[in-house]
């Protein structure tokens, strides 16, 4: 195992907090609070059995989608794994459409299609279920924009730490280093892949630092938990990679607080390493700042948490009562050769 230290991207957070003001960060509290919420209820849905098939929540990783889209814009090419909820509700989905699609409903994402692990905006081009085959996709993305000559465009690329070994990885940055396209692969290394360590799956850590190396690539190690650091790196990889149209490498270290899907009880996991994990709650961290700044009080917080909330629970009653896709429609929209 390549074991070498971390090397932080650094993070002015003064300059964040000039750069996206006191309401600019209230703004996206309050996003990370309705990615929190819809995560909660999405899987008491599942519990009470009104959702089907996989769950898989980004709880606990909210910091790492928020800070890139708030950094870099709506406007590029995203791409994630399965964990996607976020990243679409990021990107211009509706919490209604998002709940209707865990609910198989036909006002849903997808249209009740493609369930929680499939959701799209017209920037997001998936939340994609098989590890690691979205790199290709997003590389593309990212052929597109060079080759269309679309100034200060990028392709932002999802991953997690288990994928780093799939071929397909390697390929993709391979070609982007080779053709110099502005793609942003994103590593969230969560430290889990299903229920395998990342340290008995990946041969190297830190992961982007030695990978970006072999493909002549900028690395960024980011720490993962913290809005701010995410926000700056995210800020900075962009401006190098559509400056330079260069692929960049990303490195974003976290902790899911759950396990890896809904059925995934995460025995693996002591009690205390979860205790610890949570203690870094990135909203936990970003609601500290704000209070330190006087831009918010705990009952603000509350109240904050609450509207979110409400939206989650009318989205629920809009999913609940929406009508089921009609089987006679079942083969539009699919395409085959
Ligand atoms: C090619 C492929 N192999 C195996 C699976 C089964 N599988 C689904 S998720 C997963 C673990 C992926 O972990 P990671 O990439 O770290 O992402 P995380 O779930 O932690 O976000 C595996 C092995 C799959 N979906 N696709």
């Amino acid at each position: 195992m390549v074991d070498a230290p971390y090397h932080f991207f650094r993070a002015d957070r003064d300059k964040v907090i000039r750069e996206v003001g006191k309401d600019g960060l209230l703004a996206q509290l309050r996003k990370m609070l309705l990615i929190r919420n819809l995560e909660i209820r999405g899987e008491a849905a599942y519990q009470q059995g009104k959702v089907g098939g996989f769950y898989h929540s980004y709880m606990g990783q909210e910091a790492i989608q928020t800070g890139c889209v708030a950094a870099a814009g709506a406007g590029h090419w995203y791409t994630t794994t399965y964990r996607c909820h976020a990243l679409a509700l990021l990107l211009g989905a509706t919490p209604n459409e998002i709940m209707a699609e865990f609910y198989g409903k036909e006002t849903g994402n997808a249209k009740g299609r493609g369930g929680s692990m499939h959701l799209f905006t017209d920037r997001l081009l998936g939340g994609l279920a098989i590890v690691g085959g979205h790199l290709p996709i997003a590389t593309g993305a990212a052929f597109t924009i060079k080759y269309k000559k679309q100034k200060g465009l990028a392709s932002f690329c999802f991953l997690g730490d288990g994928a780093v070994a799939q071929g397909a990885v390697h390929e993709s940055l391979n070609l982007a280093a080779l053709w110099n396209l502005p793609c942003i692969y994103v590593v969230e290394n969560n430290q889990w892949g299903m229920g395998t360590a990342v340290q008995r799956a990946v041969a190297i850590k830190p992961i982007a630092e030695n990978l970006a190396k072999s493909y002549n690539m900028k690395s960024y190690t980011l720490d993962g938990m913290d809005f701010f650091a995410c926000y700056a790196g995210f800020q900075d990889a962009l401006r190098y990679a559509v400056q330079e149209s260069k692929p960049v490498l990303i490195e974003a270290l976290c902790e899911r607080f759950r396990g890896h899907s809904i059925s995934d009880p995460a025995l693996y996991r002591t009690k205390e390493a979860l205790h610890q994990v949570m203690e870094k709650d990135p909203i936990q961290l970003l609601k500290n700042v704000l209070i330190e700044m006087g831009a918010l009080t705990e009952e603000q917080f509350k109240e904050m948490d609450r509207e979110e909330r409400e939206i989650v629970i009318e989205a629920m009653k809009f999913a609940e009562e929406s009508p089921w896709p009609d089987p006679i429609h079942l083969e539009e929209g699919v395409f085959a050769p």
